[in-house]
C-alpha cells in the first residue's frame, strides 16, 4: 500500500465540553483547547479528532446538529474555530471534524420545515412511515431505549430516530439531501481541518422496511460518492465509526482500490465482556485468550488490504484502567501494559483525552449526578420495569458512558483546573493525585511513557509496517507477539493480569542481540529472556537483530 501520513500518526480524542473552560460557565470551550496545544505538542501527537462542536441543542452533547456550518455558542465562534484550525497546525497538529450526518437534531431546520407538512420540500430529508395497525410501523428499535419510530401529531406519521427522540435519521437515500451533505462537507475541508471521523456511518445506507440498519445494500456506493465528491480531493484521514464491521467488510470501507475511507474504527474486541443479547448493560468477564483472537485477527487479516484503528477508549466506553487494568495499587503499571499492548500493533492509535494520565471511571452514588441521555433513558426505563437502583447504579458505574466525559483533570485545584465556575459534571474527585501537573512532574508517570510510545512510533517503521504473529496462543495470562520487518523484530510480552507469571521464549525465536525499547518496571538490560518471571502488570518491548 501507498504510504500516507496518517499510517504513521498519533489521534488524540478531545471532548470539548470536558477539556477546559475558558469562560468560567462550567462547559469546555475552543479557546481552552488552544490554550493546551503546547501539551498536546510535548506528548506528540500528530492529530485531533475533535468531538462536535457545531451549533446544538445538545441533548446528547452535540451528537445531535442543528448548524452544521456555524459553532456552539459555548465552545466559541467560527473565529475561534479557525484560530484552532491554524494554531494546531502551527504545532504540527490537524483537526480532524465529528461528521454525524446519520441524522441530525430536530432542531435543525431541515426537519423544522420537514415536520411541516406532508409535501413538504424537505419531508424526504428525513424518514416517516405511516402508523401500522394503530402503532409504530415496526420493530426497529433506538440505541437510547425504546422503540426507534416517535410519533408526530401534526402529520399523523411517525419519523425514525435510531439514537434519541431529539435525533431524527437523515434520508439518504434523497440525492438532494446528500448533495447538502458534500457541499457541508467540502465549506470544512475548504477551511483546512485534516479530516472527519464519521459518526455511526455503517447506518446510512439503511433499509428501514427490512429492519436492516448497518450494511444496508448502497452503503459502499453512498461512500463512493462521498469520497468523489467531497474528500477524495484532499489529502485527509477518514475514520469510520462501524460498529458492525467484520474484517472482510472492514476491506470494503479501507482497502485504498475502493475509494472509500482510511481506516475502520470497529469495537470487537470492546464488547468481548458484554452480553451478547443485552449488550453492555449486563458485562461479564473477559475472556481473555477471546481478546487474544480477535485482536490478533484484525492484525493479520486486514494487512496490505485495509487499515485499521487501535484504541481502547473514547467518549462512550469506560476508562480502560478501570475496565481491564487495576485502577487502585497498579494504576500506573496496568495503564502502561495495557497502553504497550496497543501501541506497538499495525493501525493507528487513538487516545483518548485523560488516558495519558490515568485517568478512571467514577462512581456517583445519585443518577442526578449523571448527564448521559442514554444513562439517563436506560435508569427511567429499567426502573419502570422494577429493577431496584441500585442494580441500575452498579451496570452505570461499569459500562456508562459518563465514566469517560468527567473533566479533564489539569491540577490539584478546585475543579482540577478545568474550570472557574460549576462543572456541567461532577469532577473525579480523585484529582488531587491523578492530573496533569502531577504527570508532568514525574518522569515515570503514565504520560511520559505514552509519549514515548508515539516516539518509537515514529522511530521505528517495523511498529508501522512490520509482520503480525501471535506467541503463547494458549496462555491465560501473558500476551506476547511479535512483529518482523527486513532482519528485524520486535518482541512484545505483557503480563495481562496482578498474578506472577513465568513466560518462557518460544524455541522459533532466534536473534542475535537484544535491545530494550521501553518497559513498565526497572530492566536489568543485560537478563537472559529464555525464561522470565513477569511482575504484576509487567510489560517489555525487546528489538532482537
Ligand atoms: O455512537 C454510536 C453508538 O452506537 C453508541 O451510541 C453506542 O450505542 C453506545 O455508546 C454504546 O454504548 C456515536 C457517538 O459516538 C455517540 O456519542 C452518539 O451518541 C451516537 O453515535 C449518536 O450520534
Amino acid at each position: 500500500m501507498e504510504r500516507k501520513w496518517w499510517h504513521e500518526s498519533v489521534i488524540y480524542q478531545i471532548y470539548p465540553r470536558s477539556f477546559k473552560d475558558t469562560t468560567g460557565n462550567g462547559v469546555g470551550d475552543l479557546r481552552g483547547i488552544i490554550e493546551k496545544l503546547d501539551y498536546l505538542e510535548e506528548l506528540g501527537i500528530d492529530a485531533i479528532w475533535l468531538s462536535p462542536v457545531y451549533k446544538s441543542p445538545m441533548d446528547d452533547n452535540g451528537y445531535d446538529i442543528s448548524d452544521y456550518q456555524d459553532i456552539a455558542p459555548e465552545f466559541g465562534t467560527m473565529v475561534d474555530m479557525e484560530e484552532l484550525i491554524s494554531k494546531a497546525q502551527e504545532h504540527g497538529i490537524r483537526i480532524i471534524m465529528d461528521l454525524v450526518v446519520n441524522h441530525t437534531s430536530d432542531e435543525h431546520p431541515w426537519f423544522i420545515e420537514a415536520r411541516k407538512s406532508k409535501d413538504n420540500p424537505y419531508r424526504d430529508y428525513y424518514i416517516w412511515r405511516d402508523p401500522k395497525d394503530g402503532d409504530v410501523p415496526n420493530g426497529l428499535q433506538s440505541a437510547f431505549s425504546g422503540s426507534a419510530w416517535e410519533y408526530d401529531e401534526e402529520t399523523g406519521q411517525y419519523y425514525l430516530h435510531l439514537f434519541g427522540k431529539k435525533q431524527p435519521d437523515l434520508n439518504w437515500q434523497n440525492p438532494k439531501l446528500r448533495e447538502e451533505i458534500y457541499d457541508m462537507m467540502n465549506f470544512w475541508l475548504e477551511k483546512g481541518i485534516g479530516g472527519f471521523r464519521m459518526d455511526v456511518i455503517d447506518l446510512i445506507g439503511k433499509e428501514v422496511d427490512k429492519e436492516i440498519t448497518g450494511n444496508g445494500s448502497k452503503l459502499h456506493d453512498f461512500l463512493q460518492e462521498v469520497n468523489r465528491e467531497t474528500f477524495g480531493n484532499y489529502d485527509v484521514l477518514t475514520v469510520g465509526e462501524t460498529w458492525g464491521a467484520t474484517p472482510e467488510i472492514a476491506k470494503l470501507y479501507s482497502n485504498p482500490k475502493r475509494n472509500e475511507l482510511s481506516m475502520v474504527f470497529q469495537f470487537e474486541h470492546m464488547t468481548l465482556d458484554w452480553d451478547e443479547k443485552e449488550g453492555k448493560w449486563r458485562p461479564k468477564e473477559l475472556d481473555f485468550k477471546k481478546l487474544k483472537q480477535v485482536l490478533s485477527k484484525w492484525q493479520t487479516e486486514l494487512k496490505g488490504e485495509g487499515w485499521n484503528s487501535l484504541f481502547w477508549n473514547n467518549h462512550d466506553l469506560p476508562r480502560i484502567v478501570s475496565r481491564w487494568g487495576n485502577d487502585k495499587e497498579y494504576r500506573v503499571e496496568s495503564a502502561k501494559m495495557l497502553a504497550t499492548l496497543l501501541h506497538f500493533m499495525q493501525g493507528t492509535p487513538y487516545i483518548y483525552q485523560g488516558e495519558e494520565i490515568g485517568m478512571t471511571n467514577v462512581k456517583y452514588e445519585s443518577i442526578d449526578d449523571y448527564n448521559d441521555l442514554e444513562i439517563l433513558n436506560f435508569y427511567r426505563d429499567n426502573i419502570k420495569k422494577g429493577y431496584t437502583h441500585e442494580e441500575m447504579m452498579e451496570a452505570i458505574w461499569k459500562n456508562g458512558r459518563d465514566n469517560a466525559r468527567t473533566p479533564m483533570q489539569w491540577d490539584d485545584t478546585k475543579n482540577a483546573g478545568f474550570t472557574t465556575g460549576e462543572p456541567w459534571l461532577r469532577v473525579n474527585p480523585n484529582y488531587k493525585g491523578i492530573n496533569v501537573e502531577n504527570a508532568l512532574k514525574d518522569s515515570d508517570s503514565i504520560f511520559y511513557y505514552y509519549k514515548k510510545l508515539i516516539q518509537l512510533r515514529k522511530e521505528n517503521d517495523i511498529i508501522i509496517y512490520g509482520d503480525y504473529q501471535l506467541l503463547l496462543e494458549d496462555d491465560e495470562q501473558i500476551f506476547s507477539y511479535t512483529r518482523t520487518l527486513d532482519d528485524e523484530m520486535l518482541l512484545i510480552i505483557v503480563n495481562f493480569y496482578e498474578e506472577k507469571v513465568e513466560f518462557v521464549l518460544p524455541e522459533e525465536i532466534t536473534f542475535d542481540s537484544k535491545e530494550l525499547l521501553i518497559s513498565n518496571y526497572k530492566v536489568d538490560e543485560g537478563e537472559s529472556i529464555n525464561k522470565l518471571e513477569l511482575r504484576p502488570y509487567e510489560a517489555r518491548v525487546y528489538k532482537l537483530k
